[in-house]
């Protein structure tokens, strides 16, 4: 499928929420690499629209509009602005970077409501739904906290406990409370619709599963199809909300449409506006390709949801890739917007001006293409040191220099070497390897871009650089001086071709250092670059004769003190900022005696077998060997932890809880664990092994 030729290409960039600033793994989630691909398909001459814009509706933008004291309207103005600029400012080269509370939105989206609704494809529904009197609105379920049915969690939110793992609805709590005031929210009869994911099923499977089995990255195929193994429910994809595209039709007075259903309609907003009459054929021709970059967080929102609407609407074409990644992680942690620990985008402009080309350069060279990533800053340096400027700038300077040396910048002509002397049958020789090894670096690079594999592409970029090294040390032209010009000249010609046409392959990657190299070497690459990227070969783009410009250094080495003060910055107490409050540190229980702490008998155990739960997702049952028994004790913890990783673990446990009854098997205790801030669970271990039974006070 995606291997047949197509005329254009239509390539979208997640819209990000307006709701705060963009960081490092934003760019390495979706931004960046789409940029990348994008460059290349330009570089060949493919018509292609890149479009992207702010998500502009849903909760996370009224709240956070509460919190600033300001309308949604203001909100999201001052966010789009600020990521507008961020994006621009980094060289992200949308064709477009609109955005979804735009008129032209608003129309796209309630016709593409309008018909589907003319099938009669939605389903509607009145139910009774948590209402916040307070606050006027309808609560989402994730707004809505209150006591775990099944473990007595205090702040089990309204579709999961988080401690214990049990999926919930907000009913299910025990003295629900808003999120949003606190307050006890009532229940309130409304209405909505429903899209009937459940009727494209059978279609989804075959078109998804069967058709891009081959094409999609594993871990996006292997996601999309756990989700239709588990059978697919209709959504609703309308809110009460006063902030959101009103639903289009009498009956739904007061209704917005959910967010996910307007947000990816804002790809073809975006495109309408960018293109204007034009529009129609970057979505609706069958010769174009479609193509989303994401993050894995939104995998079935553009993989199930998202096509099945378009499939619905019944116009469109549907995605051909989704080369979705995982997660960029910070210096061993999650990058948290909560606490702070990001590197801010705008942040890392204003204190590393003139270097966006380093920070792209890192983020692609650790993308989490396959698994999740982590960025240091150690790791920052080093690779901006040893790499960018140790092996491409190097190189780079190193030819500049001795042709100004030797031949005063002009470049000298590609005499055929015979191989008379022994000296000149070595330089063939090594010149005959260097030319196999590019070849085929540019090769792997093109290929590894057509298949959205920027890291091993990017590799094979530096790889050239390498070569190009390699081949200056070989050779040695400051020793052939002395004796043989027309060897030296034949070495540097070949040597400035390398040089072209790394400022020709580092253009998708690094778009200032090409630029940089291309103004040293004074020629129009145009026509050269062309070649290279559609012949998927090396091109000969500085002539001999032709005048060089003066060397410069095309990156410098990034200093300890460079990256100081971020790491100071990072390490200093995250302190939560009022987030929303699901989101933020719990607040301190009432104070306790020692004799309460006393109570509670407190031991190590250690797993000897543990098996899933039928039934759910979240438990595990557990064998401990707590020192005075074996017991059974079920824990929350399947989302983190599979068996076979439990097994033969230390853990922490309440040894004298009453035990209670769950799915049916009784719980002989309760697992300790560290639940941060997202909900994430870990256990808690001694950090030395310790015999079982061995009790903590
Ligand atoms: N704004 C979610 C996110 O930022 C959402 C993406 C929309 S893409 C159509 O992760
Ligand atoms: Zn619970």
């Amino acid at each position: 499928m995606s291997k047949r030729d197509f005329k254009r290409t239509t390539v979208t960039a997640a819209l990000p929420y307006a709701n705060g600033p963009l960081h490092i793994g934003h760019m390495a989630g979706a931004y960046l690499p789409a940029d990348t691909y994008v460059r290349y398909l330009r570089l060949k001459g493919d018509d292609v629209a890149f479009v992207c814009g702010s998500d502009e509706h849903g909760v996370a933008i009224t709240l956070g509009a509460k919190k600033e004291g300001v309308t949604p309207q203001a909100f999201v103005d001052k966010y789009h602005a600020l990521m507008k600029q961020a994006f621009a400012d980094f060289g992200i080269s949308f064709d477009i970077y609109s955005r979804t509370s735009s008129a032209i939105h608003r129309e796209t989206s309630q016709d593409f409501f309008r018909k589907i609704d003319a099938q009669k494809l939605f389903v509607e529904d009145t139910s009774d739904q948590f209402y916040d009197e307070q606050e006027g609105i309808f609560l989402a379920d994730r707004y809505i906290v209150g006591t775990c049915p099944n473990c007595g969690h205090d702040r089990a939110y309204g579709d999961q406990c988080e401690k214990c793992g049990t999926s919930l609805s907000p009913r299910q709590l025990i003295n629900p409370r808003s999120a949003v005031s606190g307050n006890a929210p009532v229940l309130k009869p409304t209405k909505h619709w429903y899209f009937p994911l459940d009727r494209f099923e059978g279609w989804l499977k075959e078109w998804l599963l069967e058709g891009h089995r081959h094409d999609w990255k594993t871990n996006v195929y292997g996601q999309c199809k756990s989700w239709l193994e588990q059978g697919l429910q209709p959504r609703s994809i309308t809110r009460d909300l006063d902030w959101g595209i009103p639903v289009p039709r009498e009956d739904a007075k007061g209704k917005v449409l959910y967010v996910w259903f307007d947000a990816p309609i804002g790809y073809i907003s975006a495109t309408k506006e960018l293109k204007g009459a034009d529009w129609e054929k970057y979505w609706k021709d069958p010769d174009t390709r479609l193509v989303h970059f994401i993050g894995k967080d939104n995998i079935v929102f553009h993989c199930i949801i998202f096509p099945a609407m378009l499939k619905a609407e019944g116009s469109f074409i549907l995605p051909d890739n989704v080369p979705a990644n995982e997660f960029l992680n910070l210096e061993g942690d999650k990058i948290s917007t909560s606490r702070n620990h990001a590197v801010w985008l705008h942040e890392y402009l204003r204190d590393f001006p003139g270097r966006r080309d380093e920070l792209r350069y890192v983020l692609t060279s650790i993308s989490p293409e396959t698994k999740d990533a982590d960025f240091t800053w150690k790791d920052y340096q080093q690779k901006v040191n040893s790499e960018l400027v140790a092996i491409l700038g190097n190189f780079v300077n190193r030819v500049m220099v001795l042709t100004h040396k030797y031949f005063e910048g002009r470049v000298p002509p590609a005499e055929e070497l015979k191989g008379t002397t022994d000296k000149r049958k070595k330089v063939l020789a090594v010149y005959q390897q260097a030319h196999r090894d590019l070849d085929q670096s540019v090769a792997a690079l093109i290929d590894s871009l057509e298949n959205f594999r920027f890291r091993e592409a990017q590799f094979q970029l530096m790889n050239m650089a390498r070569t190009g090294n390699k081949f200056l040390a070989d050779t040695e032209p400051w020793k052939l001086a002395k004796e043989d010009m027309d060897a030296v000249g034949a070495i540097l010609n070949y040597a400035l071709m390398v040089v072209g046409n790394l400022a020709i392959a580092s253009a998708p990657f690094l778009p200032d250092g090409s630029e940089a190299i291309r103004q040293q070497l004074g020629v129009d690459l145009t026509t050269a670059s062309r070649q290279f990227w559609t012949g998927k070969k090396l091109v000969e783009p500085v002539p001999a004769g032709h005048q060089l410009g003066q060397p410069v250094l095309l990156y410098k080495n990034v200093e300890d003190a460079d990256i100081q003060p971020q790491l100071e910055r990072l390490q200093k107490p995250k302190i939560a900022n009022v987030e929303a409050t699901a989101n933020s540190v719990k607040p301190l229980k009432p104070t306790v005696t020692i004799d309460d702490f006393g109570k509670l008998d407190i031991r190590i155990g250690t797993v000897t077998a543990a098996e899933k739960m039928e039934k759910s997702d979240k438990l595990l049952k557990l064998t401990v060997n707590s020192g005075l028994d074996q017991r059974t004790i079920l824990s929350g913890i399947a989302k983190q932890y599979t068996p076979e990783q439990m097994v033969g673990k230390q853990v922490t446990f309440i040894a004298n809880l009453a035990p209670r009854k769950m799915m049916g098997i009784e719980s002989q205790g309760m697992i300790l664990m560290a639940e941060d801030q997202d909900g994430k669970l870990r256990l808690l271990q001694p950090n030395e092994a310790v015999n079982p039974g061995a009790s903590v006070s």
